[in-house]
């Protein structure tokens, strides 16, 4: 059938089996077919710098850098125009066929490095090389979740690579790992444990991260970031990336702008480093998928930094500015390349002329909650285990999302035992930390880490806590998992935990459509991985 697409990256995919038609997401089909383009000539060249690397030959931090954004440009909500995908993949093409040149040995490249065709073609090529161009349904489902984590891992080493660090050693592994999902010689035994090293490798980027954050902007401190607005036109900044909210705050300073935090960028709050800008004013709104009412009373200009991007209303569509991966067809995407200055100014030009944000909440969050201060707290909490006044903590961090069996999680926060902590990171905090659930001997009941990739942090704090007890086994802590996810971020997150050694983590809502039968019997084994039944029973289960 034209017009057909097929995508199961998400949680929201359509009937938990797959989008056909048009994503729930809002991607269009042809969107969908230039992304799997995009995926596939990645890919392509990721063989192609693979071999270089055994040839000896050295790739550049540039390709590196191309082959990571391309992923991030794939992963959900983050990308919806279709020229910017079209010259991704023209791009990668000119890269890829300059690089095949100097291979010495091209006999074992598959077909997709030494593919190529114009703009014209890219359709056409499109619908044979998506996901169901592999038959097999377990060998699909364990390439696809190998991808699915790469996507991952490539957003967070996008966000070091623009602070300017780099891990060649996870480019390399990120690269070689995206050629084995195009190697027909792999078997199901060699791809799970290519799926395991995929999470060696997310701890290895999420630490690398950690580092660009904590060395560029300090350490996450406990802080209290104001919900209300000022009475100044705002600018809200929303995803992941740090320095473009620092380059956001250095070019409006005395302007009379102020700017907003929205959705992930609530924990660039907690750095000590942002918090000398006198305009950076507060948080605004809630997680991704209320952006619609909320950026519509916002008034200001909305800088969309990474996904996730929900189809804009008219009401505000030209309000909405994109930059690096990030994209939306009639909006303005401003971009720079890594260690340059992105000019801001037309942007800052477009608050000037807004009226003020319109009051939605008022109020304070309180975060702040990642490894450095956790350890700072380190004898509090361990007292407060030993003394029985915590008796567990519950890891619920991942995304948050619109489906109405989402608010599982706010109930599940509220029916928790009064002694239990909930330990987050991500927009699935969302969902509870505005609830109020109190403290356990000044120690807040909801202590938030950051971001999905300061997720990082919590499985440190895990190990550190195994460390102080004098535990050989991580699954001995009186720690429980409950994750939520909705994107691929949320996949690197759970293979980084799994190559951890964390078991019997709880996913949810559902669990993902990409996982044939087969494969979810090889995580259920190894790792007791299950889904989540109703509130009380998963109490029960979880906390006893
Ligand atoms: Fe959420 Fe979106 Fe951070 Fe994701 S805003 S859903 S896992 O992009 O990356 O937690
Ligand atoms: Fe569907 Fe999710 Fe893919 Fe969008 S990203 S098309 S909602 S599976």
């Amino acid at each position: 059938m034209e017009n057909q697409m097929f995508c199961f990256q998400c949680q929201e995919t359509a009937g938990c089996k797959g989008c056909t038609q048009r994503g729930v997401c809002g991607k269009k089909p042809e969107t969908a077919g230039l992304q799997d383009l995009l995926t596939y000539v990645t890919k392509g060249l990721s063989a192609v710098t693979t071999q270089l690397r055994k040839e000896g030959t050295e790739v550049s931090s540039e390709v590196n850098h191309l082959v990571s954004v391309n992923l991030f440009t794939t992963i959900t909500n983050a990308n919806f125009d279709d020229a910017a995908i079209t010259e991704r993949i023209s791009k990668t093409l000119a890269v890829k066929a300059e690089l095949l040149a100097k291979v010495k040995d091209a006999s074992s490249l598959p077909a997709a490095a030494t593919w190529t065709g114009d703009e014209a073609s890219y359709a056409a090529k499109a619908k044979t090389v998506g996901v169901l161009a592999t038959k097999d349904e377990d060998i699909r489902s364990l390439r696809e979740l190998i991808t699915y984590g790469l996507k991952g891992l490539a957003a967070y080493t996008k966000h070091a690579n623009a602070l300017l660090e780099d891990d060649p050693e996870v480019d390399a592994f990120l690269q070689s790992t995206l050629a084995a999902t195009l190697d027909d010689s792999l078997s199901v035994d060699d791809l799970v444990a290519l799926t395991l090293k995929t999470g060696e490798y997310g701890v290895r980027g999420m630490a690398l991260l950690d580092k660009a954050n904590t060395e560029t902007y300090g350490n996450p401190e406990i802080t209290k970031v104001n919900i209300g607005v000022r009475k100044n036109p705002g600018i809200l900044v929303s995803g992941h990336d740090l320095k473009d909210l620092e380059m956001l705050l250095e070019q409006t300073k005395g302007t009379g702008v102020d700017v907003y935090t929205h959705s992930e960028m609530l924990p660039a709050h907690y750095y000590p480093f942002f918090k000398k800008y006198d305009n950076f004013a507060g948080n605004y709104g809630n997680a991704w998928w209320k952006q619609t009412t909320e950026f519509e009373s916002f008034h200001g200009p909305i800088l969309m930094t990474t996904n996730c991007i929900v189809p804009p209303k008219d009401s505000y569509k030209d309000r909405l500015w994109t930059t690096g991966a990030a994209g939306y067809p009639g909006c303005k995407h401003i971009d720079a390349p890594y260690g340059q200055k992105k000019d801001f100014s037309e942007l800052i030009a477009q608050a000037k002329t807004c009226a003020a944000p319109e009051e939605i909440e008022t109020g304070e969050i309180v975060g702040g909650f990642a490894h450095a201060q956790v350890f700072a707290l380190a004898d509090q909490v361990v007292e407060a285990v030993k003394s029985g006044a915590i008796r567990k903590f519950i890891v619920m961090a991942g995304c948050d999302g619109r489906m109405k069996s989402r608010e599982y999680y706010t109930e599940f926060a509220k029916a928790l035992p009064k002694d239990t902590v909930i330990l987050t990171a991500g927009c699935a905090k969302y969902k509870y930390i505005k609830l109020n659930l109190g403290d356990i001997n000044g120690i807040p009941r909801v202590l938030d880490a950051g971001q999905c990739n300061d997720s990082y942090s919590l499985a440190l704090i895990a190990l550190k806590l195994k460390e102080v007890f004098g535990l050989d086994d991580v699954n001995q802590l009186p720690i429980v998992y409950n994750i939520a996810w909705y994107e691929q971020k949320a996949v690197i997150v759970l293979l980084a935990l799994l190559s951890l050694g964390v078991k019997n983590i709880h996913l949810g809502p559902t669990l993902p459509a990409f996982l044939s039968p087969n494969v979810t019997n090889v995580l259920v084994k190894n790792f007791g991985i299950g889904g989540i039944t109703d509130v009380d029973s998963d109490i029960k289960t979880m906390i006893g």
